[in-house]
């Protein structure tokens, strides 16, 4: 991927980050930590390597994707709707009454999604399922995921490593968003996940660990999965919970937080747009 291909990529992640803000400070709370931990990954994806098309969500040979970590939603819902699946005055209504963008995200109420997730360990299963069927079928999609690390608490998970490396399900590629953060506290004070990439080689995973905000690391790692013979693939983006997000790198325990303060709300949003246009500055000049 060149130089110019990789600013548009952060622009779209830029522009991932601030839609996600607008909706959650509309709403005036939210799961901005790991909303936006994941927004890079999701512009590579749906910027770059999905076989997807926005005018046709159910398109019969595209390919899947499973947010496991369903509370993240906003995110999902920035970038289908900047890549057009819906119009961008949807996303205002976040969780609100009659909603089609719920707080965790729903294949029945949200053009592109194709998963119903939210209850952790549940998603990263009907994604295999998504991939094991999508093989029976003759396709030749990729079925992607993504998972938190404290999510990787969940047996569930773990049930799901076994069976795809048993199905050799090598057009099953997941991420691990390894923000070192869940709940209510760090992974390694609740429940500590240790090697993650380790944990799914030794399950008979191709893994790799990668910095989870570089695009062509992302890109490269996709790249390499998919080159990964007969053995599902595992990434684990090492990211940091609330990325780009001032009000969230700056706060510790920022899994949810209450965004009440309209000025600073509007200061942060200029901050933010401000990025988008000076990589579009930049790319300009490229
Ligand atoms: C089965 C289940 N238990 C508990 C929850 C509540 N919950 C929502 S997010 C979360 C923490 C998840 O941590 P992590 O996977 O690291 O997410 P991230 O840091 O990416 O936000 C919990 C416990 C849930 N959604 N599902
Ligand atoms: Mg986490």
């Amino acid at each position: 991927m060149d130089a110019k291909r990789i600013k548009e990529l952060e622009i779209f992640a830029a522009r991932i980050r601030l839609e996600t803000f607008r909706e959650i400070t509309t709403l005036g709370f939210g799961h901005i930590g790991g909303a936006m931990s994941i927004a890079d990954v999701l512009a590579v994806l749906y910027g770059e390597k999905m076989h997807i098309d926005p005018s046709d969500p159910k398109m019969e040979d595209r390919d899947y994707f499973a947010l496991s970590k369903g509370h993240a939603g906003p995110a999902l819902y920035a970038t289908l709707a900047l890549k057009g699946y819906f119009p961008m005055e949807m996303l205002k209504t976040l969780n609100q009454p009659g909603t089609n963008l719920p707080s965790h995200c729903s294949r029945v109420h949200t053009p592109g999604v194709d998963l119903t997730t939210g209850s952790l360990g549940q998603g990263i299963s009907t994604a295999i399922g998504a991939a094991l069927a999508s093989r029976i079928l003759g396709g030749d999609n990729y079925s992607y995921c993504i998972v938190g690390d404290g999510e990787c608490n969940e047996g569930q998970i773990w049930e799901g490593a076994l069976l795809a490396a048993h199905q050799k399900l090598d057009h099953f590629i997941l991420f691990v968003d390894a923000n070192k953060k869940q709940l209510d506290g760090t992974t390694d004070q609740i429940c500590s996940m240790g090697d993650i990439a380790g944990k799914f080689a030794a399950f008979g995973w191709d893994a790799q660990s990668i910095d989870g905000h570089s695009i062509s690391e992302i890109s490269e790692a996709i790249d390499h999965a998919k080159e990964a013979a007969g053995k599902p693939s595992c990434i684990v983006l090492n990211t940091v919970k609330g990325k780009g997000c001032r009000p969230a790198e700056e706060t510790a325990a920022n899994h949810h937080l209450m965004f009440p303060d309209a000025e600073a709300n509007r200061q942060e949003e200029e901050r933010m747009n401000s990025l988008v246009k000076e990589l579009t500055e930049e790319w300009r000049n490229m």
